[in-house]
């Protein structure tokens, strides 16, 4: 009988055998339920991070990991060399469910976004009539599209960036939630598209001003320009809406979505646009092994059938409301700013004594609660969706307790 894996010896083996891309907290998870996960010694946790709102559904929702075992004991892959008896329910249901004709399925969050990329290019050439090759797209200072190169061609941060070029042409990087930037971009008769994120997350949950995504739609109507909506982080009623553009009633013309589009059980992501963006790819011009396999459609319905039974966004407008109240009634120096959108929140941290946003992530992971700070001073709280109020409150006492005690 193989000995029981402690949290000491799994680092290890992580540390020896896997690449160093990341420096994970010192806490290796072995269970998860609903708000909750469980580290190998059995401590028990609030998550706050949800995979990074990947697990808006709660861990294990069993809706979703049924859906998910039951395609898996019958069709897992086909390739789309042949047609499956899921995914033209599931592309029904998701364009259905979101107001778009077509959907292109793909895996992850950073295949969305290079999907809408490339359709965003074949659009500009195909239907906007830019000359071949010219096409810039519009791109935000302190943005995260994913890992890819071309995505961090588009990138401002050097963590992400630095080392990895030559880079791909054709972006133009202006500041966040700035309209008169983006007037003055649009200038260029060349611009295919704007791609943005209606709230930047790894920025530190950066909400930019009421109007903006409504002003900045207008003007790339205004010189025929696409509308790229990256809701991979922020879409699936995480902000306290389905979509965080329907906060301002904005109907991107392109829709990336990810991470709770599967509800955390397996990689499915997916580009919304209408046909005349979505048919400009034509067959054989774009396409993945696994985009759209049976598993990752029936696990999507189920997860998207769960936002809505379970009034997902509601919640999260209704707790997130809670939230921000209460961190921004911590009576500690350490708590500079709230900020956020029903159930993405961050607190920005006052470094005190030498003690940082770290620290108190630390803190808290001791007293049952893991977030992870974004940069050195934001520490961003994104639980899952299905967390109760009561849950929340007594998320929120650890919380509290562990800031007040650094002072
Ligand atoms: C990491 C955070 C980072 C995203 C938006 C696309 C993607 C993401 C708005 C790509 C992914 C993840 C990636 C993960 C940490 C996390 C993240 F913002 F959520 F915190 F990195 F910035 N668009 N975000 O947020 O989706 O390919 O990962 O499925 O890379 O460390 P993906």
């Amino acid at each position: 009988m193989a000995e029981k894996l402690t949290s000491k010896g799994a680092i290890a083996l992580e540390d020896k055998y896997g690449a160093h891309n990341y420096h994970p907290l010192a806490v290796v998870l072995s269970k998860g339920k609903g708000a909750k996960v469980w580290d190998v010694e059995g401590k028990e946790y609030f998550d706050f991070l949800s995979a990074y709102s990947a697990v808006n559904q709660g861990h294990c929702h069993p809706k979703i990991v049924g859906a998910m075992v039951d395609q898996a004991q019958t069709l897992t892959l086909t390739s789309r060399a042949f047609y499956s008896d899921a995914l033209g329910t599931y592309e029904k249901y998701i364009t259905e469910f979101f107001g778009y004709d077509k959907v292109l399925p793909m895996n992850t969050g950073a295949e969305a976004d290079e999907t809408a990329l490339k359709l965003c290019r074949r659009w500009a050439y195909d239907v906007k009539g830019i000359a071949n090759n010219q096409a810039k797209i519009i791109v935000c200072a302190d943005n995260f599209h994913g890992r890819t190169i071309s995505i961090i061609s588009m990138s401002t941060d050097p963590e992400s960036k630095a080392g990895f070029g030559p880079y791909t042409p054709g972006f133009e990087v202006i500041p966040y939630n700035d309209l008169d930037a983006l007037e003055k971009a649009l200038e260029d008769p060349n611009v295919a598209g704007f791609l943005v994120e209606p709230i930047q997350g790894e920025a530190g949950v950066v909400v930019p001003d009421e109007g903006y995504l409504t002003k900045a739609f207008a003007m790339c109507k205004a010189k025929n320009v696409l509308f790229i909506a990256d809701e991979v982080q922020t879409g699936i009623a995480r902000t306290g809406k389905l979509l965080a553009c329907d906060h301002e009633g904005v109907r991107p013309d392109v829709l990336i979505l990810g991470k709770a589009l599967s509800g955390g059980a397996y990689p499915v992501s997916a580009v919304l646009a209408d046909d005349e963006v979505m048919l400009t790819i034509k067959p054989g011009q774009h396409g993945s092994t696994f985009g759209g396999n049976p598993v990752a459609a029936k696990v999507a319905v189920a997860a998207l059938e769960v936002v809505k039974e379970e009034g997902l966004a509601e919640r999260a407008q209704k707790l997130g409301e809670i939230f921000r109240t209460e961190m921004r009634n911590i009576d500690s120096g350490m708590v500079e700013l709230v900020r956020g959108k029903g159930l993405l929140n961050a607190v920005v941290i006052r470094p005190k004594g030498g003690k940082t946003a770290m620290d108190v992530c630390i803190k808290m992971a001791e007293n049952g609660l893991l977030a992870k700070p974004t940069h050195d001073h934001i520490i961003r709280f994104a639980p899952p969706l299905v967390i109760s109020e009561e849950e929340l409150m007594e998320a929120v006492e650890v919380i509290k307790k562990s800031i007040l005690s650094f002072d």
